[in-house]
């Protein structure tokens, strides 16, 4: 159970009452609120850290913005608030406790509060966890997913530049030379549209550029050995797990 345990009130959060990968049910513990340790703005952090976990995007953005009226910097809030509730939704994610739909309120509701943060995070001048460009390939719509890891990535703290759907080898490697990014993300949903992320990367080395940005891949039909025989630098099955991976390759870059 995690942070759950101490994070939320009795009652609180029926909606997110999901089966267990034991088959039990997941159901936040009596309150524990007592054995947190307080502080000024914990309330506050605590508010938007339960509005995230419940995908409630609106008491994400009024919490935080409470939270910006106590003083708390934006990192703070960022770090110990949108953050720390991310974390935790992708470690329930891995854990089988939480699903895609749960994943992609949360995650919406966490880009609802950075929306309101980001101004001033770029006041702090807080530096980003690295840069990434991402894409769904060539001839290829499917974005749901692609949606997902991007939020999760900017909800770590990844500057990101999202080039949507249907995204050419042309594209990619232009996006390459504009933004500089430690790392460029490929997904696709199609077995068809697979052999892009291939032509991408052939296409980085064709510009010269292959060695200045890692790659990595992802999409359902994706796999390891797919991301190693055409020469990506890393491959995720899952928002979350997509993550580590652009951290660590970011520390590689
Ligand atoms: Co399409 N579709 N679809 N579809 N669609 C699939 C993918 C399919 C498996 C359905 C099926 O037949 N069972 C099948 C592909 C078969 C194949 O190639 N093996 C298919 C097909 C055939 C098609 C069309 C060709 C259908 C047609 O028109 N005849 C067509 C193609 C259009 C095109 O792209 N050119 C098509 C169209 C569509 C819709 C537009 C209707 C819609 C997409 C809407 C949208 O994305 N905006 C759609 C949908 C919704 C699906 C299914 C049902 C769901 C996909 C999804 O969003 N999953 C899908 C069946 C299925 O998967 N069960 C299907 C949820 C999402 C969160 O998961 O995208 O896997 P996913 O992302 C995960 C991971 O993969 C990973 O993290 C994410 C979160 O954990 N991940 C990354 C993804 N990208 C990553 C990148 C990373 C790292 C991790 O690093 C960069």
């Amino acid at each position: 159970m995690g942070r759950w345990a101490g994070l939320f009130r009795p009652g609180h959060c029926k909606a997110r009452v999901a089966p267990s990968s034991a088959g039990k049910l997941l159901i936040p513990q009596p309150n524990r609120l007592n054995q947190v340790r307080k502080g000024p703005g914990m309330n506050e952090l605590e508010g938007i850290y339960s509005a995230v976990m419940d995908g409630d995007a609106g008491k994400v953005q009024s919490t935080v913005g409470q939270a910006l009226n106590v003083g708390l910097s934006a990192e703070a809030i960022l770090d110990g608030g949108l953050i720390a509730a991310m974390t935790e939704v992708g470690r329930l994610f891995e854990e089988g406790e939480f699903f895609v739909p749960e994943m992609l309120v949360s995650a919406r509701a966490m880009q609802a509060g950075l929306a309101l943060l980001k101004p001033h995070l770029t006041a702090e001048g807080i530096p980003s966890a690295g840069k990434a460009v991402l894409g769904t390939v060539k001839g290829d719509l499917h974005d749901i997913g692609k949606n997902l890891v991007v939020m999760m990535l900017e909800g770590a703290g990844f500057e990101v530049v999202d080039l949507g759907t249907d995204v050419t080898p042309d594209r990619f490697v232009q996006a390459v030379r504009d933004h500089q990014p430690h790392v460029l993300g490929m997904s696709a949903l199609l077995t068809t549209t697979m052999p892009s992320m291939a032509s991408t990367i052939s296409a980085l080395k064709e510009a010269g550029l292959r060695d200045r940005v890692k790659v990595m891949v992802g999409g359902a039909p994706v796999t390891d050995a797919f991301a190693t025989r055409i020469g990506a630098d890393g491959y995720s099955p899952d928002a979350s797990s997509a993550v580590r991976l652009a951290k660590s390759l970011t520390s590689m870059a």
